[in-house]
């Protein structure tokens, strides 16, 4: 069955659920009621990447996410931890983080390889082109899956050059990062490119901007259960579309909607 990713972001301003599981206790107490739900992962992060977010540094950064990671891990649950930084991605591993999620491939932090490679976690590397508070400026495609692919591809080449086996990778077409709209139903409609790639394929749609976008003309009226929806729905169809795992915050909806379009499969 394909992997849920449950999202337990210890941020006080991400777009969906910032500031809500700030504190750690709730923070745990959340990621294990998505465990419960069906997720397979617990992606815990401490810097929102949402578009204009800014910077908050590795120190703050591994202040939210270690003692959340530290219980989850005691608790048995599979830890990935998502951070731009190579000091963090190094500790969360030591306090038993299984996979490192990056959304900007290796680009973000020269070092970030190295520690990856070093710390024999897995690697997710996600489709970037620049930081958060830049990343509209980039978000310009002819062919969005085909240059999304070609990309990856260059990231996958890097990743292998410093160290990382090919077994070892995740990619992820970054939906929402340096991309408008239009360009990720572009993305999304061409996935058969990025799953030919070869690695496993994590996609993250959840609650996203585009889906609002999508549904309503002022994506600003439409609510966090309607963007649940469309996310269970694009679970279902990136299920189709042959992906390894989905990242959600509704992990209950996705598991549904996943367990379903399995059936269908047969
Ligand atoms: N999106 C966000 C954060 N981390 N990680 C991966 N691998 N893929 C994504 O699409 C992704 C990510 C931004 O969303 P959030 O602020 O709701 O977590």
């Amino acid at each position: 069955m394909t992997a849920i990713w449950g999202i337990v972001n210890v941020t006080p301003d991400s777009f969906s659920d910032g500031g809500r599981y700030l504190d750690v206790d709730r923070a745990v107490a959340h990621g294990l009621r998505l465990r419960e739900e069906g997720a397979t992962v617990l992606d815990v992060g401490g810097e929102s990447t949402r578009p204009g977010a800014e910077r908050v540094g590795p120190k703050i950064e591994q202040q939210r996410v270690l003692p959340v990671i530290e219980q989850l891990v005691a608790a048995g649950a599979p830890v990935s931890i998502d951070t731009l930084n190579a000091a963090t991605a190094d500790a969360a591993v030591r306090a038993g983080a299984r996979i490192v999620n990056d959304v900007s491939g290796g680009l973000a932090d020269p070092e970030m390889r190295a520690a990856v490679a070093a710390s024999g976690a897995d690697y997710a590397i996600g489709h970037w082109r620049d930081f958060s508070d830049d990343m509209y400026a980039h978000a310009q495609y002819r062919r969005a899956a085909r240059e999304v692919a070609g990309e990856l591809k260059a990231r996958m080449g890097e990743a292998a050059a410093a160290g990382i086996a090919p077994s070892r990778l995740i990619v992820d077409p970054g939906i929402g990062f340096s991309k408008r709209g239009g360009q990720n139903w572009g993305v999304l409609s061409g996935l058969d490119e990025i799953v030919a790639l070869g690695p496993r394929v994590l996609i993250g749609t959840s609650r996203k901007r585009f889906l609002a976008e999508t549904l309503d003309a002022d994506p600003a009226t439409v609510t966090e259960k309607r963007r649940d929806l469309a996310t269970a729905v694009t679970s279902a169809l990136a299920v189709r579309a042959g992906v390894w795992a989905v990242r959600v915050h509704d992990v209950a909806a996705t598991r549904d909607a996943i367990v379903i379009a399995h059936a269908w499969e047969g």
